[in-house]
């Protein structure tokens, strides 16, 4: 029997995560486990020397899931210390409120569970619903039946070490087909908001390579689903024969 564990980083009782575990049931046994509370962009957080409250919960349809009170990588760590049956054939965290391209990686916790998972010996999906326009309602089920059919053939393959895919669909009814994409890059415009002591990150949405072909947000800005296969070796690899090159001596 195939086993997934279901997380993510909108918190264990966001319909993102539901339509998610939903999804995953039809592929085999799921456990969810995901943080209490709404954990977005807390990137690769990890809860050490601290208490962490854990409980069981129910979700809408009645299923159970399992709250912690951390980051969503303490729910993948705390999985693989024990907490629930470990290892699971796959992890895949999401459907996450909002697209997780270009830098968002790094500062995405539905991104950085998958990474934990990866750190921990197991393959794993991050799923994101690209969501800008606040009027429009978000339907999960278009990017619950693309990461269907995306953790099918992953079941059937293998992912390398330390590597995850990061898939993010567009809010659209039906996307155009699957785009395998870069990483791209964005401009993000965020500003300070100031109140005396009181100040705050907010802004418009972040503009991007829409131009770029060959980018996750080139896809989604296209109605394609996007499929980006990134890894946590973060070294400069094109930058190595340049610093070389400095002669550093000490
Ligand atoms: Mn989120």
């Amino acid at each position: 029997m195939t086993r997934i564990i279901v997380t993510n980083d909108d918190g264990v009782q966001a319909p993102g995560v539901l339509a998610l575990a939903q999804a995953m049931r039809t592929l085999g046994e799921v456990h969810v486990a995901a943080p209490s509370r709404n954990q977005s962009a807390t990137g690769h957080k990890k809860t050490l020397f601290q208490d962490i409250q854990v409980n069981e919960v129910t979700l809408a349809d009645g299923s159970t899931a399992t709250s912690v009170d951390g980051s969503p990588a303490d729910c993948i760590a705390l999985c693989a210390l024990g907490l629930t049956a470990w290892p699971p054939d796959l992890v895949v965290s999401g459907i996450n409120r909002g697209s997780n391209m270009a830098q968002d990686i790094t500062y995405s916790g539905t991104v950085t569970a998958a990474l934990e998972s990866a750190i921990n010996g197991v393959p794993a999906v991050a799923v994101s619903l690209d969501h800008r326009d606040a009027n429009q309602v978000e339907d999960y089920a278009e990017a619950a039946r693309v990461a269907v059919e995306v953790v099918k053939i992953v079941l059937q393959k293998s992912i390398p070490l330390l590597t995850i895919l990061n898939l993010n669909i567009p809010n659209v009814p039906r996307v155009k087909g699957i785009r395998l994409t870069r990483q791209g890059v964005r401009i993000y415009r965020d500003e300070l908001h100031r109140e005396g002591n009181i100040v705050r990150i907010q802004g418009p949405e972040p503009i991007g390579e829409f131009q770029h072909e060959a980018t996750d947000i080139w896809a989604i800005h296209h109605g394609y689903a996007s499929l980006t296969p990134i890894h946590l070796d973060l070294t400069a690899h094109h930058f190595m024969a340049d610093l070389a090159a400095w002669d550093l001596m000490v």
